[in-house]
């Protein structure tokens, strides 16, 4: 009898050919489907060409019925709907115990409601994240598996053999929790990336425009950069793009036409810190920034209608480069305590129980976001297991201490110039209310009181005692429900 697969991919796209062929470097042999026939045909005659162990089927009960039980499915198809028909598709053909893994980018609550739906049926469900893009898939991504836990013994080793590894050589890929928690933590690690890609965009311009460097600088100065606590992969590539040349030896960055896209994880970190109540502002900012530069035809017709400030080339050009270093790294603290924030807020309302610490290491490499800085992340968890937030780990805010006068000068800087700074400034703003012990929401409690009868507390009073004024004289004593949504 012809020997089965250890596992079979669904969806022939960039990531899933690259993850075959990952896969495959590892030992696995693999079954493949994709809908279109046609690109599974060029796949196999293609990139796959002499590798005997990678096999495909045009038919879908032909596919599964390739594979060694319990069977694994990787769907690496369209998140959305196309997952749940797809996971319809295959289901006829499965029995108890085989496990489907979505690899997409999936919406959390899909997988949660996935998961919870094929647990009825006893098939095994993971959602994971994937991270890396195509150089990932194809050289070891970060990957951050949670779902069912009864399946993650029947796909740790394929996961973590073609996950990326640390400078130590441990595995970026680590169970993450239950339900839809891996797809969670790449949502937050995608929300993290908005962040630093904005931040990173901010000093560019704030280096074109007011610095008024030319490419070859920019590039240098993200090249030592990335030698220093900056060190990432997304200022190296950043280094890289700035020394990018077209065809006429003019910088290809300045062709690019300056409107965002977006795929939708950067919104759903969004819309899930307002649902959860954190302030992740920063992230929120780099989102906005994105629907912002997408406004073109708009920003170009108020362009005419104003003037800014005058922009002359400062005498302190290096000591603002010093300077601009210091910001983005301290804004970058603040993005990734955020980030954090949401992922404990979110642990917290789903009854997840997420390794910080791990999950930190999961991102150290193989994903778009990483970088040295992930290693002290992981420290500062390890550490401190109830840490609050980084903001306060002992590493964190010393450089956060440090930064925080070239940081201000560089705010000022944005602003004198008419230069939007949004994530850097949004990230000083979300520092000095994080960091203040006391905050004017006396007044908005005062006015609340006022308007509406929702009541206060009082400093000198024991918490969760509420007072109700009749500020007007003209109002009655009965006070609106006490209540946070
Ligand atoms: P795409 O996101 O472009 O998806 C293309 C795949 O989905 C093809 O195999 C296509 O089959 C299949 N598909 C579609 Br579209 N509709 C289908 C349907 N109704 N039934 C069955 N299959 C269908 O590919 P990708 O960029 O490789 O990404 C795959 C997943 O990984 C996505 O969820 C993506 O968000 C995620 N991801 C992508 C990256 C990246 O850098 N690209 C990184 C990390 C995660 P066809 O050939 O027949 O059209």
């Amino acid at each position: 009898m012809k020997q089965k697969f250890d596992i079979g991919l669904i969806g022939l796209a960039v990531m899933g050919q690259n993850l075959v062929l990952n896969m495959n470097d590892h030992g696995y042999r693999v079954a493949v489907y994709n809908r279109t026939s046609s690109k599974l045909e060029d796949f196999l005659k293609g990139p796959a060409a002499g590798r005997d162990s990678i096999e495909g089927a045009d038919d879908l009960k032909q596919f599964i019925s390739m594979l060694e039980r319990p069977r694994k499915v990787f769907l690496m198809v369209k998140a959305g709907d196309v997952v749940d028909q797809v996971i319809s598709q295959i289901l006829p053909f499965l029995e108890e115990g085989d496990v489907i893994i979505d690899g997409g980018n999936s919406l959390f609550t899909d997988s949660s409601r996935r998961m919870k739906n094929l647990a009825e049926k006893n098939i095994l469900f993971i959602g994971t994240g994937v991270s890396g893009g195509e150089e990932g898939a194809r050289r070891g991504p970060s990957i951050m598996p949670g779902g069912n836990p009864a399946a993650w013994t029947h796909v740790k080793s394929i996961l973590q053999d073609i996950s990326a590894k640390t400078i130590k050589g441990e595995p970026c890929c680590d169970w993450v929790g239950d339900e839809g928690s891996g797809h969670y933590v790449k949502m937050i690690h995608n929300g993290i990336e908005y962040g630093d890609m904005q931040l990173i965009s901010e000093a560019y311009h704030l280096m074109k425009s007011v610095l008024k460097l030319d490419h070859d600088r920019m590039h240098e100065i993200f090249e030592k950069w990335n030698k220093g606590p900056l060190d990432s992969y997304l200022i190296e590539i950043t280094s890289d793009i700035l020394s990018y040349k077209d065809a006429d030896g003019e910088p290809l960055l300045e062709k690019i036409l300056d409107t965002a896209g977006q795929k939708g994880t950067g919104k759903w970190t969004g819309i899930n810190a307002l649902e959860t109540g954190t302030p992740l502002t920063l992230i929120s900012e780099a989102v906005f920034a994105r629907c912002l530069s997408a406004l073109k035809q708009e920003r170009v017709a108020a362009s005419e209608c104003f003037t800014g400030p005058e922009n002359e080339t400062p005498e302190n050009v290096e000591e603002l480069i010093d300077d601009l270093e210091k910001a983005l790294l301290a804004s970058k603290i603040v993005s990734y305590a955020q980030g954090f924030m949401l992922m404990r807020q979110g642990a917290l309302e789903n009854q997840w129980e997420l390794n910080y610490e791990a999950v930190a290491r999961m991102w150290r490499g193989g994903c778009i976001i990483r970088s040295r800085f992930l290693d002290n992340i992981s420290d500062a968890f390890s550490n401190n297991k109830e840490l609050a937030s980084l903001i306060v780990d002992p590493y964190f805010s010393k450089i956060l201490q440090d930064s925080q006068a070239a940081w201000r000068r560089i705010i000022n800087l944005g602003v004198q110039t008419g230069i939007p700074l949004p994530a850097m400034s949004s990230g000083l703003m979300f520092f000095d209310g994080y960091r203040s012990a006391s905050l004017p929401a006396n007044m908005l409690q005062a006015q609340r009181d006022y308007f509406g009868a929702h009541t206060y507390e009082r400093n000198d009073s024991p918490r969760g005692k509420f007072y109700h004024t009749d500020w007007t004289g003209e109002g009655g004593n009965v006070s609106s429900t006490t209540y946070n949504v």
